[in-house]
């Protein structure tokens, strides 16, 4: 574990990042779970990964689901029930107001997050890699409804063909969302600074766009509470919670001369 970094040393490591996305002609910013600890929801990887003594790489995925599926829905239930007394924290609204800061067509939020809290801060252009928890899916007829934060059944069936639902979420092992990767890989190549908040940067291909936006020769800036493999990718490490270190960053994005 590093020394935390005392708010004097992040001062000028802010204004050096915050001069990047002042000035960047496209932003691109990738959130992970860390973004909405800050809210409640609980990290992946807090307490070792493990739901249940489930490690989560065994119940999010699709052969968990053929096994077990009353389990995996136990799972995905627990997390929609605490969703419903979670709300946006400073982290989340500080991306919003950045995103209307730089203008349409500056910004594009990719987020490996499901539970929505980027949208409910406000935020617009958000790519969600890894699915969402609001929507189900038939396995049978391949319908996808939003069915919010309500109480699903322990093994929810299609109204339409009766055959058994499941969460809207990329599992391990499955392919992300086609569109929705080819958009992500597309907005971090063709950005000039890139904001990567909250994640262990352990999963891929999401993890991937840390790489592709060096390779595009973009600003990389990282935000967490603890250094990750992406660190060593980034240009300036920005060391302490997103709901307190988001906020100091964008207010200086705001405050320095108008976008160019
Ligand atoms: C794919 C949705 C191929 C579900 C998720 C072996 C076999 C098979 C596959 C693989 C394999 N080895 C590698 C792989 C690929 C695999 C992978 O990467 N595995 C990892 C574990 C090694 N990836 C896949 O399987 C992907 N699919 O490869 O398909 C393919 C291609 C074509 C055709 C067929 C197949 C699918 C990956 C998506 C899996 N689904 N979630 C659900 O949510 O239930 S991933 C899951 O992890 C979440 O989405 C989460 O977002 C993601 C990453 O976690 P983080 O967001 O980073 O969260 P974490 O807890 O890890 O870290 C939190 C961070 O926040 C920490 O750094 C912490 O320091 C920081 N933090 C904490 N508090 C704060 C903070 N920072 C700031 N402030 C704070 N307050
Ligand atoms: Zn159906």
């Amino acid at each position: 574990m590093h020394h935390p970094i005392e708010p004097e040393d992040l001062a000028p490591l802010l204004g050096r990042a915050a001069d990047w996305l002042r000035h960047a002609r496209r932003v691109a910013v990738l959130t992970g779970a860390g973004v909405s600890a800050e809210s409640g929801v609980s990290t992946f990887r807090d307490n070792g990964g493990l739901w249940e003594k489930h490690r989560v790489e065994d119940v999010a995925t699709p052969s968990a689901f053929r096994r077990d599926p009353a389990l995996v829905w136990r799972f995905y239930n627990a997390r929609r029930a605490n969703l419903r007394a979670v709300k946006p924290n400073p982290g989340h609204f500080a991306l919003a107001e950045l995103e209307r800061h730089l203008g349409p067509g500056r910004f594009t939020l990719i987020t490996q997050n499901v539970d929505r809290l980027h949208q409910a801060a406000g935020s617009r252009n958000v790519l969600e890699l890894h699915g969402d928890l609001l929507r189900v899916r038939c396995t049978g007829c391949g319908r996808v409804e939003d069915r919010g934060l309500g109480p699903l059944d322990d093994l929810p069936c299609c109204a339409e063909c009766g055959e058994l639902l499941r969460p809207n979420v990329v599992w391990f092992e499955e392919p992300l969302p086609p569109g929705v990767w080819e958009a992500a890989e597309a907005a971090t190549a063709a950005s000039d600074a890139f904001l990567v908040v909250g994640t262990s940067a352990v999963v891929y291909p999401a993890a991937g766009l840390i790489d592709t936006a060096r390779a595009a020769g973009a600003r990389v800036i990282e935000a967490n509470v603890e250094r990750t493999p992406a660190s060593q990718l980034a240009h300036v490490g920005l060391y302490g919670r997103s709901g307190e270190v988001l906020p100091q960053l964008v207010r200086r994005v705001v405050a320095g001369e108008p976008p160019a």
